[in-house]
């Protein structure tokens, strides 16, 4: 008889006999009661990091809780394969991208398992196999099909680092990539695209359907769409031509004194007088290079030249001039503005600094605004001026004020009308590398672009290539593999070599969990709406734009095309918060230190330099030599140790700070378990004592544990309800195996029924050490297919005494309060009565004696 609670030897040997009986295997069908537990697949980059283990954990213990409960879950793992880091240890190391990416997952695949997650691993797909990517190719051209992919030439993001475009979700808010933090530049492409843009006005409105979304996520997601709504108005100039223009304030027009065109606008070059085509072509350029970040930031000083051509402004008549500049981009609206420098502030500054027209249109209520004298435009209230059918109106885009009002004569005039814009742009995919993708095109001299047919796919990527350099795929340099035949006319053609972006891979992922070996399509549509949506999936906030917004959109195009019904794929989505560890720096210096090079932590110097060093919490990483690797947590106390920490140190969204020292502390807490739970199986010979209980007869001491007990599973069923409060509950737990290890009456069929509850309720949480608990007690089933407890509510309630209540020594009444109420909770109940209240008013209480169980006496004056 193992008498420690060895966590190496239990562990083991519980994962191979659960792998062996199918434990985690999705059921054939998921039935009215079903449970789609997800989290967020990893990059195979070869070794787990503390964020992946909590992640993961709090993934498992919903879907365990889920099956006791009796849901039939879906709980599948896979990977994110495709993606540079392999391609550049191909280069730095010579091994093969997918050798290198197939290594990565077998090692990583073994570390899930050792931390003891239930994955129906039948499922598990790698977006880099053949077999998946078909259907990623597949679903392309269902997109090309629906006119959702289209080619176009394109100021593109530039990562010089990478050498490949980036999408603008790829690029953060100073202008960096997401992958190589690379100051991103700009060049002229010709890319493939998704059309996003059709779906903003969806991808807005439907975020109203996710009450399982945080807030904050749903709020970035509606920022970066971006909704702005004004009107379109149309200009036009002396030579003919029309100018469209797109404006928020079309109640403005009558200030519009001059207009700005973008430097890349295709009129400019028609505009453009003779005597001022150079000075626009050396504008021209010099635009082209900046980035939008740089275009766009505030305060810069504004730049532009004058076309040397006038347009018409259509309310008014007036000619005015029309400029380019670089602050007004080609990609929004129609690249092309009014400018109305009165009351914008980066028009004002144009003005001023050209020496253009200023027209007040808007006058404040409380002062008289002269466009002499402005020092900044002014954006806000105030009632209409100088401009015709508006005046006198309020402005602003409430009902009957000059935004609609505005619209409305444009649309009778038929010189505008009132349109939507949005921030979204279309989605660029193509990606100058070689693992990912091949985008399943081909290009004939006589047909043009050509899809590959659906019985030709997939296009295989080859996986034997020759890596030399940085920049450049080597797919473009090998011949065999670009030359093709049209698969149209049967003519010579070349296939596209660039691959799609990664994020195309996991924006369908989740679907083809719920039918993960179908060979004739994706997916079956009936298989993927009985799993859809995803009930809850965890992951990490990074994802709030890009993967959430592109999976939204997948699931949207695809259900338009009648492949699936639902319109959202993740009902609820909890984001995890960060692990962090304690970090030390050197704050004169910059540097990170790691703590095995300090001497004294109590008091950390730079081992260098001498200097005190700072020390804080930060998230977990390589850099900052303040990573924990799971692999030691795992080696030195165990699976179900560093998931109970992790569960128990913080809730699920809230950050989490590694604490050695609390590790321990839960590592204690199972090894108390152990002996708790051990002792009593022994002295029941193991095995299971019946527990039919006649709760009608029961001593106080067994009541008062049949409380404990109920008390315990129902909250711990709320905590997990309400948000996943897995912290509460383990505390729960504790409380719980507390009241166990204090009980009087060991050989009870009460104390047996909490041992066997206590290792229910672990179950989830620690789902090793609860199995071999479990099975000590001389169960054959599994614990992990027990129907969760439930509580009874008569077991709820406490017994009651009399309570008696003195005013100096007299008695004045009595009330009845919980019985083991403590000597505060007695002397509260007492105050708050009506008794006390009646007797003590106005009263002074100089002191306050309480008798246990019997009475309380106020001494009052
Ligand atoms: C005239 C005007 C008057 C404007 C005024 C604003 C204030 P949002 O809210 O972001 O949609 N604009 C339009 N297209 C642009 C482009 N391609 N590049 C740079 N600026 C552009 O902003 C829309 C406003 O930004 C538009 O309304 C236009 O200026 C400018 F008192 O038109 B407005
Ligand atoms: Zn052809």
């Amino acid at each position: 008889m193992e008498s420690r609670y060895n966590p190496a030897d239990i562990e083991k040997k519980w994962q191979q006999q659960w792998a062996e009986q199918g434990l985690d295997k999705t059921p054939g069908t998921p039935g009215q009661k079903k449970f789609y537990a997800l989290s967020m697949f990893p990059y195979p980059s070869g070794n787990l990091h503390m964020g992946h283990v909590r992640n993961y954990t709090i993934t498992d213990v919903i879907a365990r809780v889920r099956r006791m409960q009796g849901y039939n879950v879906l709980h599948p793992m896979g990977w994110d394969a495709f993606g540079l880091p392999a391609e550049n240890a191909a280069i730095d190391r010579g091994i093969p991208p997918a050798k290198w990416t197939y290594q990565n997952i077998g090692q990583m695949r073994s570390q899930l398992q050792e931390l003891g997650l239930s994955y129906d691993w039948e499922r598990e797909v790698a977006t880099c196999s053949p077999d998946y990517y078909r259907w990623t190719q597949w679903i392309f051209l269902q997109f090309y099909q629906s006119g959702l992919a289209y080619q176009k030439e394109a100021a593109v993001n530039w990562d010089p680092i990478d050498q490949t475009v980036l999408a603008n979700e790829q690029v953060d808010s100073e202008g960096r990539s997401w992958r190589s933090g690379a100051k991103v530049e700009r060049k002229l492409l010709r890319q493939w695209f998704l059309k996003i843009t059709d779906y903003a006005d969806q991808l807005l409105t439907d975020l109203d359907q996710l009450d399982g979304w945080p807030e904050r996520v749903k709020l970035m997601q509606a920022n970066w769409i971006g909704k702005s709504t004004g009107a379109h108005v149309v200009f036009t100039t002396e030579t003919g031509d029309e100018i469209k223009i797109y404006t928020t304030r079309p109640d403005t027009l009558w200030g519009a004194s001059f207009m700005v065109l973008s430097p890349e606008h295709p009129l400019v070059e028609k505009l453009t007088t003779a005597d001022q085509v150079d000075a626009i072509q050396a504008y021209q350029e010099m635009a082209a290079g900046m980035s939008e970040m740089d275009r766009t930031a505030e305060n810069r000083e504004k730049t532009g030249v004058w076309t040397g051509s006038y347009a018409i402004n259509p309310v008014n008549d007036q000619k005015i001039p029309i400029w380019i500049a670089d602050y007004v981009l080609m990609d929004y609206g129609t690249g092309a503005i009014m400018a109305v420098p009165a009351h914008d502030q980066r028009d004002f500054e144009f003005a001023k600094k050209f020496d253009l027209p200023i027209q007040v249109v808007v006058q404040p209520e409380d002062e008289t605004l002269d466009a002499a004298t402005m020092a900044v435009a002014y954006p806000h209230d105030g009632v209409m001026v100088n401009s015709g059918p508006l005046d006198g109106i309020a402005a602003g885009k409430g009902e009957g004020q000059s935004v609609p009002a505005a619209i409305q004569w444009l649309e009778d005039n038929n010189k505008g009308e009132g349109t939507a814009n949005y921030r979204l742009r279309d989605w660029l995919i193509s990606r100058q590398r070689y693992w990912g993708v091949p985008i399943p095109m081909i290009y004939c001299d006589s047909c043009g672009t050509v899809p590959v047919p659906d019985d030709q796919l997939p296009v295989v990527l080859p996986e034997d290539v020759e890596f030399s350099a940085r920049g450049g795929s080597p797919l473009a340099k090998m011949a065999d593999w670009v030359n093709c035949q049209c698969p149209s006319c049967g003519a010579d053609a070349k296939r596209e070599t660039d691959t799609m972006d990664t994020f195309i891979d996991s924006s369908w992922y989740f679907l083809r969990y719920t039918d993960a070996k179908n060979e004739a399509l994706p997916f079956a549509k009936d298989t993927a709406d009985e799993w859809l949506a995803v009930d809850q999936y965890v992951g990490g906030i990074e994802h709030a734009i890009l993967h959430l917004l592109y999976s939204r959109f997948f699931t949207k195009v695809l259900r338009d095309r009648n492949l699936v019904s639902i319109d959202e794929p993740f009902q609820r989505l909890l984001t995890q918060g960060m692990v962090q560890a304690i970090t030390y720096k050197n704050p004169t210096t910059g540097k990170y230190i790691a703590p095995g090079d300090i001497a004294d932590l109590n008091e950390p110097k730079d081992p260098e330099t001498g200097d005190p060093l700072q020390v804080f919490y930060e998230k977990m990483s390589k850099s900052k030599y303040n990573g924990v690797e799971p692999r030691a947590v795992l080696g030195k106390y165990g699976a179900d140790t560093a998931r109970m920490f992790i569960l128990f140190k913080a809730p699920p969204e809230k950050d989490l700070e590694w604490d050695d020292a609390d590790v321990e502390g839960q590592f204690r807490f199972l090894n108390r378990m152990w002996l708790l739970v051990t002792g009593f199986t022994e002295s029941q010979g193991h095995q299971p004592r019946i527990t039919d209980i006649d709760a009608s007869n029961l001593s106080k001491v067994d009541k008062d544990l049949r409380r404990a007990i109920h008390t315990a599973i129902k909250e711990v069923s709320e905590d997990v309800e309400a948000g996943y409060q897995f912290n509460t509950a383990i505390s729960e737990l504790m409380k719980l195996s507390n009241a166990l290890k204090d009980a009087k009456q060991l050989d009870s069929d009460i104390y047996a029924e909490g041992i066997q509850t206590l290792v229910l309720l672990l179950a989830p949480f620690a789902p090793h050490l609860a199995e071999e608990l479990w099975q000590q007690m001389g169960f054959s089933e599994s614990v992990h297919r027990q129907s969760w407890p439930q509580f009874e509510a008569s077991a709820l309630v406490a017994d009651e005494i009399t309570l008696v209540i003195q005013i100096k020594g007299k008695t004045r009444g009595t009330i009845t309060v919980p019985a083991g109420a403590s000597k505060d909770e007695l002397e509260q109940y007492a105050r708050d009565s009506d008794i006390a209240q009646k007797h003590l008013a106005g009263k002074e209480i100089k002191k306050v004696i309480v008798v246990p169980g019997k009475l309380v006496n106020f001494v009052a004056i």
